[in-house]
Parts: structure tokens; C-alpha cells; sequence
């Protein structure tokens, strides 16, 4: 299948006096347009476009990667190992209406294309985006990782029910080979009291440092047994509750290192697991949507040079709510409520099912309009201009908090139903004010397999981060030397809901400007210009 073809590692060479191509290093000139904008009185503003040259440089040998799942026994965990290995060994299954092959649907970097350019005939020219530079290909990650049941990989695949039952029976022995995941930290207070039956692969003792220093030997061992330059940390791991923010516990990453030693109750098991990594150098993406990353840690990466990214994968209901609202606001249409329902049945949704789980997730799916509703001050008054026209402070809301500017009312629920499996049902009303009072209303229903939608964004994740470790940058005038990209990898956004960014900046929840964010960049390393739909040779005689 196309999307599991290997291809060229230069399939795309550019011809430009700003790209220059060495048997180490591709480095790309590029300039990074901007504007400076004043806010004046009465709406009017002033605007300086601003340039700043830099170059980037990229690595051109692919390293041998690992891939350690924290989860590995769960649905997203067995899903991607199963069609890792199917796509390896070209394994083929019968399904009831067909043969089905092995690919890598619902990756933005296996199975989407960039537009590159004009051909002699003026045609668009699309390329994958894996082509744009050397990335790892899927089937060569070689996969590890934890679980606190100690089903084998085999048997786990099966109690998942996601898969074909003949695409099971043909990977099952190689499966089967690969083992049971390592034993790994389990504090029953983080996650559903329900995951209990399950932990019967948990380390021994409460000692959280001691529990860090084998998580990091874990990382080492697999490192080292299978001879791999580089590996990737990856919680797939059940949601777990939120942790308290505490001063002196959490904040800073002195604060975390000493909690550790402690064992103090606020350290959740994810966020040892990133501590872990970032002590050991490994990338540590969170597929969860929990406060992993709390205060102390995001320094910690910071002393370190380490990189992360989370929060939460964006695979369904969330991305077209991204897309969905930023469609309407930027139509000047306004949504006036968004209420989205879930309803699924694996153990995941069994998980969720306990209240402070679910408010990790209500969390992380509720945050992706926000952005988009501040961009639009026509539709949406701002606090300032509520109070304006308040003629003094707001009131306190309905239900005692500080008031905000307006913005839609918008609810998330998610049911437990077993018997739907991993087959997630997901409802949505968006509710939305016309010209002249007239209102709209917008009914989705989707239903899907979830992990295979997650996996392809476990795949694209854990490749993009990869790859981020291997681009550095200099700006002109300011830096001497090429230097690594900054630790938090905000690039990731596209399959993330709750997407992780620098400290002070604006989170980006839009598809299309997460997308657009991400061609650029990867363009912007070969040289190329980012991605205008300007079509200027269109519009011109
Ligand atoms: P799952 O419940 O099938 O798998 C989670 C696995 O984690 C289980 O095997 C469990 O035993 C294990 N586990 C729990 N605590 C652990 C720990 N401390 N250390 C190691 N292993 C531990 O769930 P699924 O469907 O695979 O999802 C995994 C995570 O990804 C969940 O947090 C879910 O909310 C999140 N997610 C899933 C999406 C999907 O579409 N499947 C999409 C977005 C996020
Ligand atoms: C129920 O909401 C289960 C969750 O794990 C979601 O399926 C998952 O977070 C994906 O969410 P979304 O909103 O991207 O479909």
C-alpha cells in the first residue's frame, strides 16, 4: 500500500542558493516575516512588517529509534503493534467482504501530501509529506514499553478487541514473541479504582526514587539490548486524575526532583515517567490528557535540553470541533452553544467512567474553541467591553466564579456502554446565531474505531519528534552557533487536543493553522517558501 512504500531518503532535492546539502546536513536559509502591531484608540491600528533571517539544519542519517509505549498492553498500545508488524511482514487478512492490506491511513505523515508547486504544465505537484525530509519509517521503530497488566502482548491484543479476527491470528505469533510489557508504577489513586483487577504487572514498594532510577535503567537496558541510537518515551497509558499545582512540590524542577525523593503523593506515575525520560535524554510525548507536565517538569526539560510534548490525542470528535468552529467564526457566524456527547466501551471509556478521570478529559476537549472564539471581537464581546457596556465590574457567574468575556456555552459528556467496544459513538450539536436573530443548528454523529485513529497519531508523534531532535536553528545577528529547537515541541499541536506550548505563549487550537504551522516548518528547513494559497499566476494575465 502507498502508504507503507519506503521511499527515497532525497526524494525532494531543491535547487536554490538558500539550500545547500552536505552528506551530514541539509541547512536552509529562511526568513521569518512577521508584523509588529500597535492597538490604537477607536479600533485603528499601526503595523511594522518585521524579517528575521535564520537557517536550519537538519541531520540527514535516520537513527535507529525505539519506541517505549507506558500502556503497551492497553487498545492503542496492541493496535499499533499489531499493524506496526502487519505492515513489516506484509501480512494481508480476510475481512468479511474483502482482503484487506496493511497501511497507514490517518497519518498526516504516511498518508497525507504537500503541495510543492507548479509543474512546466502549470499543474499542482504533491508530494507525501514524509518526502519533505529523512524521517523513520514506521515498520523500523522498535518497540518496548510498560504495563501494570501483565497480559502478554498477544493475549492483550486480544482481550482489546479492536482488530480483524484474521489480521489477530496472523500476528499473534509474532506477538507472542515480543513478550509482556515491563512491570511499571501503579498508584491506585491516579487512575479509576476499576483498573485494579487489571495490575498484576506493578513494581514492587512505594519508593518513587527508586521507582525513577528503574524506569531510567528500563530506558538504558532497552537502549543498549537492542543496539538503538535514540528512543522515544510514549504514555498511551490509562487518563489519570489531575495533580495538585502545589508550591515547593511541583513548581519548579528542583521542587519535583526533591518530591521524588519523598515520594511525595502529588507525583503521578506519567509525570515520573517524564521525569525519567528527561533524565535519561529521551523525547516524552503524553497521549493523556493529565497535568503530566506540571510546572516543575517543563523546567526540568528546559535545564535539560530535553524535548516533550502532549497534552491528549486529537483523533476524533476534537479535530472536527477544531475545524468545525473555526469554519463557523471565521464565517462570522456565531455558535452560541457546542454540546458534544461520547459514548464507547472499551477500558478506556471504563476508566473515564470514575469522576476525576473524566475531568481530565473534560478539561482537555473543552479548551480547543477558546482561541478561535478570542480571535473573532465582533462576534464575541471581550470582558473589557462587557464591563463598558456594564457601565462598571461584572457580576460573578451563576455559579460564584470571576466572569469572562462571552463565549459559547459548551458541554462534553462521555458514557461508558461495554457493548460498543472501541467502537466510539460521538454526538455533536453545534447551535449558532444567523443575521438578524435566525439561528442554525448543525447535527454530527461519528462513529468510529478509536485506536485506529489514535495509532497513526502515536506513529506521526513519536516520527515528528524524532525528527525535531535532529533540526537546529541560528538566527542571524543573535546566535554564533546552530542550536537545538526549544524543549516543548508546540510543532506537534496538529494530533494533540490540549497541545502543550512555551510558558507565556498563545495556545493554537485551529486545524488548519496548526497544519499550516507544521508545512512551514518542515518547508522552511529545505529552503522552500511556506505554503501560500495565494496562486498569484492564477489571478495575473
Ligand atoms: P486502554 O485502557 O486500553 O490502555 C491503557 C493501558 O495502560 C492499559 O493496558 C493499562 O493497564 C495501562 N496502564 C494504566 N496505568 C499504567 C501505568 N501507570 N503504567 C503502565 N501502564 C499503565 O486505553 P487506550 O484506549 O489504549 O487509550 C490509552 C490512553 O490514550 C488513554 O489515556 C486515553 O484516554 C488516551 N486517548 C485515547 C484515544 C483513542 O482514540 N484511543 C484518543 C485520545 C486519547
Ligand atoms: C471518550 O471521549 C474517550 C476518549 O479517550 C476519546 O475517545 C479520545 O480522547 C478522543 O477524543 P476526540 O475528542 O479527539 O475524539
Amino acid at each position: 500500500h502507498p502508504t507503507a512504500a519506503r521511499r527515497p531518503d532525497d526524494a525532494i532535492t531543491v535547487q536554490s542558493a538558500n539550500t545547500t546539502y552536505t552528506d551530514e546536513f541539509i541547512t536552509a536559509k529562511f526568513e521569518n516575516r512577521g508584523a509588529d502591531v500597535v492597538v490604537l484608540e477607536e479600533g485603528r491600528y499601526t503595523i511594522k512588517p518585521t524579517v528575521k533571517p535564520f537557517e536550519f539544519r537538519t541531520q540527514r542519517k535516520v537513527p535507529k529509534t525505539g519506541l517505549m509505549l507506558v500502556g503497551w498492553g492497553g487498545n492503542n498500545g496492541t493496535t499499533l503493534t499489531a499493524t506496526i508488524l502487519a505492515n513489516r511482514h506484509n501480512i494481508s487478512w480476510h475481512t468479511k467482504s474483502t482482503v484487506q492490506h496493511p497501511n497507514y491511513i490517518g497519518s498526516l505523515l504516511r498518508a497525507s501530501t504537500i503541495r510543492l508547486g507548479l509543474d512546466a504544465t502549470g499543474k499542482d505537484v504533491y508530494a507525501p509529506l514524509s518526502d519533505l525530509l529523512p524521517m523513520v519509517h514506521p515498520n523500523d521503530l522498535v518497540l518496548g514499553g510498560w504495563d501494570i497488566s501483565g497480559a502478554s502482548l498477544d493475549e492483550a491484543m486480544k482481550r482489546a478487541a479492536v482488530l480483524e479476527w484474521d489480521l489477530q491470528r496472523q500476528v499473534a505469533p509474532f506477538m507472542k514473541e515480543m513478550g509482556a510489557p515491563l512491570p511499571s508504577v501503579y498508584y491506585p489513586d491516579y487512575i479509576a479504582a476499576n483498573q485494579a483487577e487489571r495490575a498484576d504487572n506493578v513494581l514492587p514498594g512505594a519508593d518513587k526514587a527508586v521507582h525513577l532510577e528503574k524506569i531510567r535503567g528500563d530506558i538504558r537496558e532497552f537502549k543498549a539490548a537492542h543496539g538503538l541510537d535514540k528512543v522515544i518515551v510514549f504514555w498511551t497509558a490509562n487518563t489519570e486524575r489531575y495533580s495538585d499545582i502545589i508550591p515547593g512540590v511541583n513548581d519548579t524542577a528542583d521542587a519535583i526532583l526533591a518530591s521524588i525523593k519523598t515520594s511525595h503523593e502529588e507525583v503521578a506515575p506519567s509525570t515520573l515517567f517524564a521525569v525519567a525520560s528527561i533524565l535519561e535524554g529521551s523525547p516524552f510525548i503524553n497521549g493523556a490528557p493529565q497535568n503530566t507536565f506540571v510546572p516543575g517538569v517543563i523546567e526540568l526539560a528546559e535545564r535539560h535540553g530535553s524535548f516533550i510534548g502532549g497534552d491528549d490525542l486529537k483523533s476524533g470528535q476534537t479535530k472536527l470541533k477544531s475545524v468545525l468552529a473555526e469554519f463557523l467564526v471565521n464565517a462570522g457566524i456565531k455558535p452560541l452553544s457546542i454540546a458534544s456527547y461520547n459514548h464507547l466501551g472499551n477500558n478506556d471509556g471504563w476508566n473515564l467512567s470514575s469522576d476525576r478521570q473524566f475531568r481530565s478529559k473534560e478539561i482537555s476537549k473543552s479548551s480547543v474553541v477558546d482561541d478561535m472564539v478570542a480571535a473573532n471581537h465582533l462576534l464575541y464581546k471581550t470582558k473589557a467591553e462587557l464591563e463598558v457596556a456594564n457601565g462598571g465590574p461584572l457580576p460573578k457567574t451563576k455559579d460564584g466564579k470571576e466572569a469572562k468575556g462571552e463565549h459559547p456555552d459548551h458541554i462534553v459528556v462521555i458514557k461508558y456502554v461495554p457493548a460498543v467496544g472501541d467502537s466510539k459513538r460521538a454526538i455533536d450539536e453545534y447551535y449558532s446565531e444567523i443575521m438578524g436573530g435566525g439561528r442554525s443548528t448543525i447535527n454530527i454523529f461519528n462513529e468510529c474505531e478509536d485506536s485506529l485513529l489514535a495509532t497513526p497519531l502515536i506513529l506521526d508523534l513519536s516520527i515528528l519528534a524524532e525528527l525535531l531532535t535532529r533540526i537546529n536553528y541560528k538566527e542571524a545577528g543573535k546566535d554564533a552557533d546552530f542550536k537545538p529547537l526549544y524543549p516543548v515541541l508546540s510543532l506537534l499541536s496538529y494530533m494533540l487536543k490540549a497541545p502543550l506550548v512555551k510558558p507565556g505563549t498563545d495556545v493554537v487550537n485551529s486545524l488548519s493553522r496548526q497544519r499550516n504551522a507544521l508545512e512551514t516548518f518542515l518547508k522552511a528547513c529545505i529552503g522552500l517558501e511556506g505554503s501560500s494559497d495565494l496562486l498569484l499566476e492564477t489571478r495575473i494575465w
